[in-house]
């Protein structure tokens, strides 16, 4: 063969794509066809990464929004030298445990930097890295940190509420490393595209404050021309691909059959026809296989200097960027918590957990500079934004709080993007009622396992006059059924320290902390050293050895426990008040230690002002769980509690009744 070129590169992608769909016997070749040129003008020319170290945290970031395409992603991988994926992953693609899963599924040092698949999530991780990105440049210099991020995205994704989310903040923000190409096919699954949309795309995009340019997505110049231009813009980049989806395919281009299914034996004879490969199913030469990893060699040899940049950096700055990208909390972390444990036992604060979150955070932003918090529009309400909360704007992108409009999908999306990226813990707020909102990113941050936190106040019917469309019913349900989530609910500004600092230190999985609107007292009785709320349940106080029943709360209800037990003993009856901020970590106790807080010989009553589903796997078929069977209502929150029976006497009438007393 004489030396391979640019056409031979990307038919590479082409065919390592459609003979693995083939094989695999589902798939979608339509889009690796389509924008394989794209993919290969962008690696062989632009894109810094090293197949070596593929976590170099100044890498540029390649994301595959349009994760069905996912095969682009996995040959790019394979042929740039990435160790992670090799010939016999992408002949095993799709197959039980295989890397090369159906939808890229992330995983650290592989190469794959986000799962993608639902569509318009992979732009908005994008927004969360060049936002990361920019933070990082403030704070460790830009000889250090200079990286861009690039993003292959589809009609579908554009078609997503969260992309205009996403999209509009990276205009406002002038995100200006942010490279998109819009694999601008004009065929989706039901067909050509204009069935669904006609919006101006230029107009669109340019009204959000990024710049735009079209270029035919077949066309090494073009595209090569629209990337070095956009790498010296002062906006996001949007470049529209002219492309063929399903390119080289002689009956399947250009429509929507190419999409989503093996081209089939015989039409891939026919692509191998008109593409001039005469090469075997996974086979790909030598003289191709040599340049493609030449390319990946070159992301080595930027290492190298870069290496040489961070040598002659101070140690504070090396000390805090290591620490940072590798996620350690600071030396002096545990003894802020304890000094501010010390503190709030003997203040005993009565106030909303919300306004507990608010104090914690005072003192946590103080001392952890990654931590970068946001709201959706309720800042003030979630009480995220502290003394030390600096705004990240256009003009000072190295800020520590976001203000994310009323984004909630996006901010998720984003928090997601600047988790992945490293070096920062995003955590944001809205009212819990709109996790409903973040609910997709918010399964992905469980999927991948990110450090996000999520802070979601107005807990219950608790926040009052706002009325049924702000009180959340089955939401902590919802949530309770992702897996690889905490969901806390703290009952006091004690259990609010310890479930931050849990999240915080959690590295493996992304935390959502419920708080209250209203005031509610303080009930920790001793003051532990130990962080009670890491075994998600635990006793509050018991009125003798053998109680005959348990009262097992969460949140704002742990007080109705403790009351109902103070008035029981009036008529004789023992209880015991088991507080409950975290389901999930009370499920990884030992069965001895859950049976014992859970009393197994009593009988149980859980309280929690929310759906009462799943609360019987706790109380049992003999218990009784108080909470909603129904949306809230309009008023105040002390009449809502009345009227739907969530008070000190509802609980005594039932266990009085349970015990035929
Ligand atoms: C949120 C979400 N909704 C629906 C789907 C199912 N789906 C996968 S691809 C696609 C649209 C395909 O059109 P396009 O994005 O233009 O991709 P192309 O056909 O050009 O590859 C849809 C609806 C999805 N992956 N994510």
């Amino acid at each position: 063969m004489v030396s391979p070129v640019f056409k031979d590169l990307a038919n590479a992608i082409r065919f390592l794509s459609i003979d693995s769909v083939q094989k695999a016997n589902s798939g979608h070749p339509g889009l690796p066809m389509g924008m394989a040129d794209v993919a290969t003008v962008l690696f062989k020319y632009y894109l810094r990464f090293n197949p070596k170290n593929p976590d170099w945290i100044n890498r540029d970031r390649f994301i595959l929004s349009a994760g069905h395409g996912s095969m682009l992603l996995y040959s790019l991988l394979y042929l740039t030298g990435y160790k992670s994926i090799s010939i016999e992953d992408i002949q095993n693609f799709r197959q039980l445990n295989s890397i090369c899963a159906g939808h890229p599924e992330y995983e650290k040092n592989s190469g794959i930097e986000t799962t993608t698949g639902p569509l318009g999530q992979g732009l908005s991780n994008a927004v969360g890295m060049a936002i990361a990105e920019e933070i990082m440049k403030k704070r460790f210099g830009s000889s250090l940190i200079n990286h861009k991020t690039y993003v292959i995205a589809s009609d579908g994704d554009f078609m997503e509420g969260i992309s205009h989310e996403a999209m509009s903040l990276a205009g406002h923000l002038k995100l200006k490393n942010l490279i998109v190409f819009f694999d601008n096919n004009k065929i989706s699954i039901d067909g050509s595209t204009s069935l669904a949309i006609s919006d101006n795309y230029k107009k669109r995009f340019e009204s959000y404050g990024w710049s735009f340019q079209e270029v035919n997505g077949h066309n090494e110049k073009q595209i090569s021309k629209a990337i070095k231009k956009s790498l010296n813009s002062k906006k996001p980049n949007l470049i529209s691909c002219k492309t063929i989806i399903g390119y080289g395919s002689p009956n399947k281009s250009g429509k929507a059959s190419s999409h989503g299914a093996p081209l089939g034996e015989e039409e891939i004879k026919l692509v191998r026809k008109k593409l001039k490969w005469e090469y075997k199913p996974f086979e790909i030469p030598n003289e191709i296989m040599k340049e493609w990893r030449k390319i990946g060699e070159r992301g080595n040899h930027e290492e190298k200097k870069w290496n040489k940049i961070y040598i002659k950096k101070n140690n504070k700055i090396k000390r805090e960027l290591d620490r940072t990208v590798s996620g350690k909390l600071p030396d002096n972390f545990n003894k802020i918590i304890n000094v501010q444990k010390n503190k709030f036992f003997n203040l005993k604060p009565v106030v909303a957990s919300r306004q507990s979150s608010a104090d914690v955070l005072e003192e946590i932003t103080k001392n952890l500079p990654e931590l970068i918090g946001g709201s959706a529009d309720l800042s003030g309400s979630n009480n995220t934004k502290t003394k030390n909360s600096k705004i990240l704007k256009p003009s000072n992108l190295g800020g520590n709080y976001i203000h994310y409009g009323v984004r909630e999908h996006g901010m998720a999306g984003i928090m997601n993007g600047m988790s992945l990226h490293g070096g920062v813990i995003p955590y944001g707020g809205t009212f819990l009622i709109f996790s409903d909102y973040c609910k997709p990113s918010l399964r992905l941050s469980a999927l991948m396992g990110l450090k996000v936190i999520y802070i979601f106040s107005h807990d219950s019917i608790g926040l009052g006059e706002d009325g049924p469309t702000h009180q959340p019913i089955e939401h902590l349900v919802h949530l309770r059924a992702i897996p690889n989530l905490n969901v806390f609910r703290p009952a006091d500004t004690i259990e609010t320290l310890e479930c931050w600092e849990i999240a915080l230190k959690s590295s493996t999985n992304p935390s959502v902390i419920a708080l209250s609107r209203q005031k509610i007292p303080f009930i920790t009785q001793t003051l532990n050293q130990k962080n009670m709320c890491s075994l998600g349940g635990y006793e509050i106080k018991k009125t003798n050895s053998n109680p005959e029943i348990t009262l097992i709360a969460s949140g704002s209800e742990v007080q109705i426990a403790i009351d109902a037990s103070k008035k029981l003993q009036n008529y004789n009856i023992n209880s015991k008040v088991v507080s409950m901020p975290c389901q999930e970590l009370f499920e990884k106790q030992t069965k001895d230690y859950r049976e014992k807080i859970i009393e197994k010989d009593s009988k149980k009553i859980s309280i929690e002002a929310s759906s009462i589903f799943g609360w019987e796997k706790y109380v049992g078929a003999e218990g009784s769980s108080l909470g909603l069977k129904s949306f809230g209502k309009s008023a105040p929150a002390k009449k809502l509690y009345e009227d739907f029976n969530l008070t000190s006497d509802s609980v005594i009438k039932i266990a009085k009744k349970m015990l035929g007393k």
